[in-house]
């Protein structure tokens, strides 16, 4: 019995090194310590022994249970230990992968152009007034000396809506709402959307337009003239020339178109300029005394001075965008560019 208990030590030591989960452990503990384990069969054979036997024996199956009690208590740790390591590697996170980079919004370049144009003209004193894109004749047209069977008001040329309303075709009207409901001096600049049937690589239906309107007693062309070269400085560089080339529009007399010295060859010439040294950036003039009969102010008391620009087209200048249309396209590659 001695015998037997000893190889159940040994045994039993041997197998816990081969132990590896949980369940194996507890199927071993069955096997020796279970009702019908190897070790409860000795212990059942005690009582066959000697008295002078069953003391020795006695203290050494304790001796045996409580090691080997012992080492199970062990090799559970260590399983414990081991799956526990197991699950923490299955589960890492490997944080030494960069992460994602949120990518910032801004501004669209051609809302870019149009905040440092209203930034400029606010600074020499101008206050940005906006109003509505849905318009009548009247203040697209009648009010502007176009007569009724000029050109822009073709079908071909204007969106027109139900019950005489249409889409502005520049941002004037609202200067004329503001000329109605104020007297001079004005000094606006009016941002807004504007709409034309039109469409190439230099046009789309809808487009921004910044107009700058300044009304007051003595107004002269010089002055309309200083404004300009202050803001094609600013906006262009140091170095930007000006020049004005007469032109007509209906709603100034007179009026010019008005170019910068090329932005890409600085005036020397080059493919963007047409090899001409320059560029066209605006319209302008002094305002037609109709314009001012029409809101009510007197020609002989007052004169004035507006111009109107096309945003996409000095975005296209600052960005050099051979296509005006790839603004609307909302590709962010191209969009994230400016
Ligand atoms: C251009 C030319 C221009 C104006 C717009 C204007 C407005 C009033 C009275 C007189 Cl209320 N004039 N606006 C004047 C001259 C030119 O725009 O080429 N724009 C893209």
């Amino acid at each position: 019995m001695k015998e037997e208990l000893e190889a159940i030590q040994t045994e039993v030591l041997q197998a816990l090194k081969q132990i590896n989960t949980q369940d194996q452990l507890e199927s071993l503990r069955i096997e020796y310590f279970g009702r019908k384990g190897k070790f409860t069969d000795v212990m059942k054979g005690m009582g066959k022994l000697s008295k002078e036997e069953r003391p020795i024996l006695g203290k050494l199956a304790n001796e045996v249970r409580s090691s080997l009690s012992d080492a199970f208590e062990t090799a559970k740790t260590e399983l414990d230990c081991k799956q526990q390591e197991q699950q923490l590697k299955a589960e890492s996170i490997d944080i030494t992968l960069p992460g994602r980079k949120p990518t910032l919004g801004k501004a669209h370049p051609v809302m870019q152009v149009l905040q440092r144009t209203e930034e400029i003209f606010m600074q020499m004193g101008f206050q940005v007034v906006t109003g509505p894109e849905v318009e009548t004749e009247h203040y697209n047209f009648d009010a502007l000396n176009t007569p009724p069977n000029h050109p822009a008001r073709d079908l071909h040329d204007t969106f027109y809506l139900t019950d005489g309303h249409l889409l502005r075709t520049h941002t004037s009207p609202v200067q004329i709402r503001v000329m109605e409901n104020q007297q001079p001096p004005v000094r606006i600049i009016v941002p807004g959307k504007a709409y034309r049937v039109d469409y190439d690589v230099s046009h789309t239906p809808m487009f921004h337009q910044v107009e700058g309107l300044l009304v007051d007693r003595h107004v002269t062309f010089s002055e309309l003239k200083g404004v300009l070269v202050s803001f094609a400085r600013q906006m262009f560089g140091a170095q930007t020339q000006m020049r004005f080339r007469p032109h007509f529009f209906p709603f100034t007399e007179p009026s010019a178109e008005v170019d910068i010295s090329c932005t890409v060859c600085q005036g020397k010439g080059c493919r963007s300029c047409g090899h001409t040294g320059w560029i066209e950036i605006l319209g302008a003039g002094a305002v037609d005394p109709e314009v001012f009969r029409a809101v009510n102010y007197d020609p002989e008391q007052v004169t004035g001075f507006a111009f109107g620009m096309g945003v996409e087209r000095i975005a296209n200048l600052q960005f050099r965008i051979p296509d005006i249309r790839t603004f609307y396209e909302n590709d962010l590659r191209f969009l994230h560019q400016f």
